[in-house]
């Protein structure tokens, strides 16, 4: 399995946090580091855009989303955040190469940090199991479906 990873530069203390926690993950599960590919997008804004150039040029079975939008004063949050949430699954669907939506949003960098590490975890980790079970859940279906095709023949 080739896992990649983009990381928002945008509340980096918080994104490379959850780089830490998924790269730690897939190490956990066997994943070698030539197996993980690492790459850096400015904002959560680009990361549909990375994700889309990612799974089309390089030899990845998921690509992990990782991100942090804070509420600001504006409404920046909202129309990032949808965007990136929509883009993520769009690009899912298309390429049916699962794409992980491991962006944080939340209203205060407090509410971010309790959760790049703090007391609800990291969900930089979380993003990383739901990659491997995608790639896992693919390789079922697609094994299931060939004995079944046996079995009727
Ligand atoms: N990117 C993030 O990843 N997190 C943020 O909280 C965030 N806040 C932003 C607030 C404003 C007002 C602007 C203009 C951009 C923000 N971005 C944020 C950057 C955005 O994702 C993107 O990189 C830029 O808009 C360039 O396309």
């Amino acid at each position: 399995m080739c896992f990649g990873i983009l990381t928002s530069a945008w509340n980096s203390q918080i994104t490379e946090a959850l780089q830490q926690g998924a790269v730690n993950t897939l190490k956990a599960h066997g994943v070698k580091d030539a197996d993980i590919i690492i790459h850096k997008v400015p904002g959560s804004y680009e990361l549909p855009q990375a994700a889309a150039y990612m799974i089309r040029e390089l030899p990845v079975d998921a690509v992990i989303c990782l991100g942090c939008l804070i509420q600001g004063e504006t409404r920046h949050f909202e129309f990032i955040s949808q965007a990136v949430a929509n883009a993520c699954m769009t690009i899912g669907l298309e390429t049916y190469r699962p794409v992980i939506f491991g962006v944080l949003t939340t209203d205060t960098f407090e509410q971010a940090a309790q959760r790049s590490g703090g007391k609800h975890g990291n969900k930089g980790d979380e993003a990383a199991v739901a990659a491997i079970q995608m790639i896992h859940l693919k390789r079922k279906m697609k094994s299931d479906s060939q004995e079944f095709r046996d079995t009727v023949q």
